[in-house]
């Protein structure tokens, strides 16, 4: 037995995706930093990792995706920004939220390489727009009454059904309340992606693509007061063992 590996027992190595700011955004008072760049990682998606049994590691925009891909076990693409419209041959119809270019194509290439790898990925949000996006799918661009930005996270906004027979329909019940944080859903979907999970009204809310270690969904797991038990991570971190 190798002692360095835990006989085993290693924990898999999770890479999660995060957000561009500038020092602006966190330095306080100091000007100084104020253009220089900085990485954001909300912590809610570490602490699903590591409550599933897996080690979360940040991933930084500027490293290149393939290096990611060949460490991880499993990557957690997270919520964020809209992704750039052009990416699925649209006009931006919508400003409300800033751009992430660098974002986007670090994402974007982090799937090319987990889907030639077969890695393991969670999209989560933002990470379930890309998955559908890097698909050759695209999104609604602004589908306001999804996003209560003023109520606490954790309101349940929808009651999610499941497709019979899929990966998501397998870990939750059959009719699972989640909370809603998004201005855009799913629209054409992608080659070889799949629809698993749906709200009331037929919106898409999970995702997920046969014969690959893929799945997602557009509510937040990672901020409901079952985040420590929720069965998604657990998926992922099984996967990436
Ligand atoms: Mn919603």
């Amino acid at each position: 037995m190798d002692p360095y590996r835990g006989g085993g027992m290693t924990k898999p190595l999770i890479g999660i995706s995060g957000k561009q700011v500038f020092g602006r955004d966190v330095a306080g008072n100091i000007p100084s930093l104020y253009e220089a760049p900085a990485h954001v990682y909300w912590t809610n998606y570490s602490q699903g990792i590591l409550a599933a049994g897996g080690i979360p590691i940040y991933l930084p925009l500027n490293m290149d995706p393939v290096d990611a891909v060949e460490r991880c076990d499993g990557l957690l693409l997270t919520g964020g920004t809209d992704i750039s419209p052009d990416l699925y041959g649209q006009e931006s119809t919508t400003d409300a939220f800033a751009k992430e270019p660098l974002r986007d194509s670090f994402e974007l290439a982090l799937m090319d390489a987990a889907v030639d790898a077969a890695l393991p990925v969670l999209g989560i949000c933002r990470g379930h727009q890309i998955i559908n996006v890097h698909a050759g799918g695209s999104l609604n661009q602004d589908v306001p009454e999804h996003g209560a930005f003023d109520l606490p996270i954790t309101t349940e906004r929808h009651e999610v059904t499941f497709a019979e027979g899929s990966v998501l329909g397998g870990l939750y019940p059959k009719h699972h309340k989640v909370n809603s944080l998004h201005h855009q859903t799913v629209a054409r979907l992608g080659d070889g992606v799949v629809a698993t999970a749906f709200d009331e009204e037929g919106s898409v809310e999970g995702l997920e693509r046969p014969g690959l270690p893929i799945v997602s969904v557009q509510w937040h797991p990672e901020m409901m007061t079952s985040r420590d038990t929720d069965p998604v991570f657990e998926w992922l971190v099984n996967q990436s063992s």
